[in-house]
């Protein structure tokens, strides 16, 4: 039976307060979660208590910082199933992460006339880092296209994963159509080409299970504040073969081995890429988010958000003049769901539900080729997170027929 939530969602103090006389619905998860009560102690905890630099010092502090920064590194191996917690490197976030992939992996590999295959449902971070890598080796950058409910279209990624392509780089979940892409199934087939697979996994960490030995992707991004520790830190796994195969992209104290004059040596897996004092704080911040996401449980969360969609959907879409993207079933979808109102323009939508207490995200939510193939400039996007209700789910429904009758006549 699935786990009731609720009380949960006592553990986020932000939820707690009044915004424009209302009390406040948080539906921007897909922008960044709230925090749990837990995670904001283990910030001042480690700030009170241990704050030392890593790796360096001997003194007590150091060495007991030190010890909670690398017990993390385990705890997130263990989360995502990596084989080794050498594979986890900690970054600044997914787009850092897709980053130090895309010019330390796939840049040394590419040659003209090889492909890098996407999707045109990712978002800019796992596209435009690839543009790049495009422009800078002759590689040709070549798009899944969705069909017309928005899921990735396995027929089109059939036909174009061959013997040229040598990255495929795709999403878990689309940030803007909530669309669950079938990531093994689609690495089977990468890799069946001879290609590498990296998995933007942003929107995905958050909200369901993830094992990246069972998915057998080669690498997988995410971000730490998507699922509700600092801002700032985020991880790159990467099979431990391709990470010996991979360049640092910064250099500097901590990453090296042995400094000459002219030349240096660098540290094994994970530490050469992590040069310079890390964000140690988001570290903790990111050990103290996994066991509270563990406690609640991976698959209960998932669940809770498929209960949420499932009861939004219908009532969303027998609102008169509008037009929800992505998928039909629930079951395809995670908590994403974008929107547009005839006659509406998003950002009147969005600003209309804050008066009444609703962060929702209007714009192009970092996804402007998807747009383009949408045939929208913009939409209107709701997010849910674990502690999102069915009441919240009834209020927001309210208030976007009362914004639709409050601007009857139209603003553009
Ligand atoms: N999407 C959104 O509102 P960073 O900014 O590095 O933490 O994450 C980038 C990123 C990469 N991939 C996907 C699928 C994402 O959704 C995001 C972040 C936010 O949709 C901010 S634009």
């Amino acid at each position: 039976m699935a786990k009731n939530l609720k009380k949960y969602r006592n553990d986020f103090p932000i939820l707690k307060q009044i915004v424009n006389d209302e009390p406040l619905i948080y539906f921007d998860n897909a922008a960044t979660v709230q925090k749990p009560q837990a995670v904001i102690k283990a910030i001042s905890h480690y700030y009170e208590n241990d704050n030392a630099n890593v790796h360096r010092g001997v003194h007590t502090l150091a060495e007991r910082t030190t010890q909670q920064f690398e017990d993390v590194r385990q705890v997130v191996a263990d989360f995502i199933h990596a084989k080794y917690s050498a594979e986890i490197l900690f970054t600044k976030g997914t787009t850092e992460s897709l980053n130090w992939v895309a010019q330390g992996f796939a840049q040394n590999r590419l040659k003209p006339g090889d492909e890098i295959l996407i999707s045109i449902m990712e978002h800019h971070s796992n596209l435009v880092p690839w543009q790049q890598v495009a422009q800078a080796t002759g590689a040709k950058l070549v798009y899944i296209d969705i069909t017309d409910d928005g899921q990735l279209d396995i027929n089109d990624a059939k036909l174009k994963m061959t013997a040229k392509t040598k990255i495929v780089s795709l999403t878990q979940i689309s940030n803007v159509l909530g669309s669950i892409n079938p990531i093994k199934e689609l690495t089977d087939m990468a890799h069946a080409v001879g290609a590498v697979v990296i998995c933007d996994g942003a929107q995905s960490i958050p909200n369901m299970p993830v094992d990246v030995q069972e998915l057998d992707v080669d690498f997988f991004a995410f971000s730490g504040h998507k699922m509700g520790a600092a801002t700032g830190i985020g991880v790159l796994y990467g099979k431990s073969d391709y990470l010996n195969e991979m360049q640092p992209l910064e250099f500097g104290g901590e990453m090296i081995d042995f400094v000459e004059e002219q030349q240096s040596t660098f540290k094994d897996i994970p530490w050469k890429f992590e040069a310079g004092t890390p964000n140690i704080e988001g570290v903790i911040s990111l050990g103290a988010i996994i066991h509270y996401l563990n406690e609640v449980g991976m698959a209960n969360i998932q669940t809770h958000e498929q209960m949420l969609v499932t009861d939004l959907l219908p009532k969303l879409k027998a609102i008169s003049g509008i037009t929800v993207y992505g998928p039909i079933e629930s079951k395809k979808r995670s908590g994403v769901i974008s929107f547009n109102l005839e006659g509406l323009h998003p950002h009147d939508v969005a600003t209309a539900l804050d008066m009444q207490g609703i962060a929702v995200r209007a714009g192009h939510h970092c996804a402007q080729p998807l747009m383009k193939r949408m045939g929208v400039s913009s939409t209107v996007r709701i997010s849910l997170y674990l502690y999102n209700t069915l009441e919240e789910n009834q209020k927001f429904i309210d208030a976007l027929i009362a914004t639709k009758e409050f601007f009857k006549n139209g603003t553009i």
